[in-house]
């Protein structure tokens, strides 16, 4: 049995990978023909592999491996001795090429890393990106090496009727002994990240899409017999995805088949195998009553991004794993543009800019910050960030604001078309996007190379009829870059009249470059107020100087919505910090804000449900230095429950009016009713929790939909008391034969603000319905209660020790889904010295456990630093 990942100790840290250290391959492998004999418990895996030697070298062809049982080597039909070093076997060849055949055995039923071959409640599926193919069988496991694989399934027909794999279907028939077989083709040369398989009792939805050029697509969505009436949503996105990519970026699908595989056990969201997506059940399944509009919009956003990696990914695929933004960024912002135009644009936008803040800004800002394409790993599955993906979707985003749509569609066409087929660089796609414009964008190559959320500061005067918009700009120190340089900062900025209420300066682009600018305006003939970083145009903090009643206006009469949602968030944060800082707490600009937001009569539901929530205290944390998160919590409790007092008639009419929507529809007005319901339920139980309790029990009862049901029993475990537990027991009883229900359950109890939840989710954990195996599960407690402030950061520091002993549990089964829980704990230099202190203590106890996994390792170790 050979494995490539020992157990670390704190003698061998395990090695750094460099960006500059990439060497081309030394061998490459055009063909690759694969044979499995499927079996959960011993699965032999045979390759055969025509290997060409690359340029003028002497060297042996070194193929990676884990926890592989090598059974023979062959070299061009000869038997040879299989050669192990450093984890990888080693075969001499003598010319410039030669067939290599491998024979090993896997177990799939053990892999509980959920990386290679394994079992997922009876199917047998894949994962391999980044670097689970040598957990199948030995190759050149890098994503610079592209082969055409063939690939022949066999296994037991009663247990696994269904065999998939990439590409097209050549045959299929009966192997004697109860057995079956199917050989899949795929003709686009892929990397192995990008291999897949499926064997399982599987039923299908099926459809078919036609192409631009007119093509027949058979689709197919492949799940558990029980869950085919959930998958209409997903197969209409899936086909809304088509149409999309086609219209906006003039792409086409190139394979005669396109199937989405669902799974309960998987380490992230789905995978984009060529031709055979991957998907947690999570994001395939839904409808009304099992999945909250969240959930239903997350399922479309998550299909369109996987299907959209066909070309971003597949077809122009990543050089090497420094790379990850190039085809994960583009996706993202491939994504969000469609969840825009098949939504609400602005409501999109203000998700994606919270998701940012909360998950992107402390990443950013703290031990783990890191370039969208980083320097340095040590294992690439952490590196699957906040950062690569999200500030790489801001970035791209960028890209199209400085060049224009047009340009920017140029500037894609190009680059799809000059690098089709190949594994490149994001120094690739700039260039392609330069070469397309003409637009030189030196500069910008910034955003790339330079970590930290780069700080604006403006200051607008006016005097004579002018105005003049000081900026300036200062990138923070990140770790291992000390120093930084200006960086390009697209603003969309206008100027508003402060009595007119109209834009008197329309909307424009001013390029920050440099550390210090002055951006002049002229025939300014009112008093003004500045609306910048409209539409959140760079992902920047901007710190404006504002004028006594600015924000206040701006945050009712801004003529840019997300700018005027970002108005009222400057506004809330504002006065919650004062109090935070020892002020006495003055709710009456808020109140006033959220009121006249309530009682508007041209905004919408949705808008108006983010615009009268309070900034989160993870983001009210990450702006403090030594924050107590107690106090936090109190304080930003205090203001919700003066807004709900104040504002208790506006908020009742709110809800009532948003109660009235139809319940069956799932229009973009249908959600954000509820969505408004359940912020204005949320605001008006702080208020008044007799009334709130009561309110909620009617709508937990009356819900036609798990938004309403799900909104309503969060409100009830947060208020506590009989009517929580009564509301807990009837959910849990009336979805329990629904993991993805049963995860919500988990997760509404890990999320109760306060120190008690330690208790319910030590319980919870010792629950025969929880398991450390399934990711799922485990991120909806561990994840939930990590992301819960006031419950997570308990003075005792036992918060901290439970989520440590979670992570050292989860280590020993999936690194990789383990690895995702330490972040929380790195978070300590925002955290009064006190809690610090523990947090530092947590981190060391971990790292201090025998066998760690070189996941945990880099992240435990990176944030003690
Ligand atoms: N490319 C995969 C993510 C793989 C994560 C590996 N640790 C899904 C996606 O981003 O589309
Ligand atoms: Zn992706």
């Amino acid at each position: 049995m050979l494995d490539v990942r020992p157990a670390l100790d704190a003698a061998a840290a395990p090695p750094v990978i460099r960006r500059e250290d990439y060497q081309a391959p030394d061998w490459l492998v055009p063909e690759i023909a694969l044979d499995f004999d499927l079996d959960p418990a011993r699965t032999v895996v045979r390759a055969r592999l025509s290997v060409t030697r690359n340029g003028d070298h002497d060297r042996p062809l070194r193929l990676d491996g884990e926890e592989l049982e090598l059974l023979s080597v062959r070299v061009d039909g000869e038997a040879r001795e299989g050669r192990i070093e450093d984890g990888r076997l080693v075969v001499d060849i003598a010319g410039g090429g030669a067939t290599v055949e491998t024979e090993v055995a896997i177990a799939p039923e053990k892999n509980s890393q959920l990386m290679g071959l394994y079992a997922s409640g009876g199917i047998l599926c894949t994962q391999c990106e980044a670097e689970g193919f040598r957990r199948i069988t030995f190759f050149p496991d890098r994503p610079d090496v592209l082969s055409r694989y063939r690939v022949r399934l066999t296994a037991d027909k009663a247990r696994y009727p269904v065999l998939l794999s990439n590409g097209n279907p050549i045959e299929e028939g009966d192997a004697g002994e109860g057995r079956h077989f199917a050989v899949w083709e795929d003709p686009f040369p892929k990397p192995s990240y990008l291999f897949a398989i499926v064997a399982g009792d599987l039923a299908c939805n099926r459809d078919r899409f036609r192409t631009m050029t007119g093509r027949s697509v058979e689709l197919g969505i492949w799940v558990r017999e029980a869950d085919l009436p959930k998958t209409a949503h997903a197969m209409q996105a899936l086909k809304d995805a088509f149409a999309w990519d086609e219209e906006v970026y003039g792409r086409e699908y190139d394979l005669d088949r396109f199937n989405i595989v669902a799974v309960s056990d998987f380490n992230f969201g789905a995978m984009e195998n060529k031709g055979l997506n991957i998907f947690n059940t999570r994001y395939v399944l839904a409808d009304a009553e099992t999945a909250s509009d969240a959930d239903i919009d997350a399922v479309a956003a998550v299909v369109a991004h996987e299907y959209f990696h066909n070309w971003s990914g597949n077809r122009v695929t990543c050089r090497d794993w420094f790379q990850l933004s190039l085809k994960e960024g583009l996706t993202v912002f491939r994504d969000q543009g469609f969840s825009e135009d098949m939504g609400s644009k602005a409501v999109q936008r203000i998700d994606q800019v919270r998701t940012l803040r909360a998950a992107q800004f402390p990443e950013d800002a703290g031990p783990l910050a890191h370039p969208i394409r980083p320097d340095s790993y040590i294992e690439i599955a952490n590196f699957y960030t906040a950062t690569v993906y999200n500030k790489g979707a801001e970035v791209i985003r960028m890209l199209r604001t400085i060049l224009g749509a047009e340009r920017y569609r140029k500037g894609t066409d190009l680059y799809f078309n000059r690098h089709d087929g190949q594994a490149v660089t994001c120094e690739d796609f700039v260039r392609a996007m330069e070469d397309a414009s003409g637009i030189d964008l030196q500069q910008f190559r910034l955003w790339y190379s330079q970590a930290g959320t780069p700080r604006v500061r403006a200051r607008l005067e006016q005097a004579n009829g002018r105005a003049a918009l000081h900026l300036s700009q200062e990138v923070p120190a990140t770790p291992g870059q000390p120093a930084k340089q200006p960086m390009v900062v697209p603003l969309r900025v206008a100027l508003i009249g402060q009595t007119s209420g109209r834009e008197i300066v329309g909307e424009r682009l001013v390029l920050l470059r440099t550390g210090e600018q002055v951006e002049p305006f002229a025939s300014v003939s009112e008093p003004a107020y500045l609306s910048i970083n409209r539409g959140f145009s760079a992902p920047v903090i901007v710190e404006a100087e504002r004028r006594s009643g600015e924000i206040e206006a701006l945050a009712v009469s801004d003529t840019d919505s997300f700018a005027r949602f970002e108005a009222g968030q400057e506004l809330m944060t504002r006065d919650l910090m004062a109090a935070i800082d020892g002020a006495e707490l003055d709710p009456s600009a808020v109140v006033a804000a959220v009121g006249a937001t309530l009682r508007s009569n041209v905004l919408d539901a949705a808008f108006k449900a983010d615009a009268i929530a309070l900034p989160g205290e993870n983001i009210l944390i990450e702006k403090l230095d030594a924050a107590d998160p107690a106090r936090v919590h109190a304080v930003r409790e205090a203001m919700r429950r003066a807004i709900g007092t104040r504002l208790k008639d506006d908020l009742s009419r709110a809800y009532m009016g948003a109660s009235r929507a139809d319940p069956d529809s799932l229009s973009g007005e249908a959600k954000g009713n509820r969505r408004l319901r359940g912020a204005t339920l949320s605001l008006l139980a702080a208020g008044d929790p007799a009334l709130g309790r009561s309110l909620a029990a009617r709508q937990y009862e009356g819900a036609r939909t798990m938004t309403d049901r799900q909104s309503a029993l969060m409100v009830l475990a947060m208020l506590g008391g009989d009517e929580a537990v009564a509301a807990l027991d009837d959910f849990y009883r009336r979805f329990e034969s629904d993991p993805l229900v049963i995860d919500k359950w988990f997760a509404v109890q890990a999320s109760v603000p306060g120190e008690a939840t330690l208790d319910a989710v030590t319980r919870l954990a010792a629950h025969p319905a929880f398991t450390l195996a399934n990711p799922n599960r485990l991120r909806a407690l561990a994840g939930n209660f990590a992301g819960t402030p006031s419950a997570f950061h308990r003075e005792d520091g036992r918060g901290y020790d439970w989520l440590a002993e979670m992570i050292v549990a989860a280590d020993k089964l999936n690194p990789q889904t383990a690895a995702r829980f330490v972040a929380p704990l790195g978070r300590w230099r925002k955290i009064e010295p006190g809690r610090a202190a523990k947090m530092r203590g947590a981190l060391e106890r971990i790292l201090g456990e025998p066998g760690l996994s070189k996941d945990v390792f880099e992240l435990a170790s990176k944030s003690l630093g």
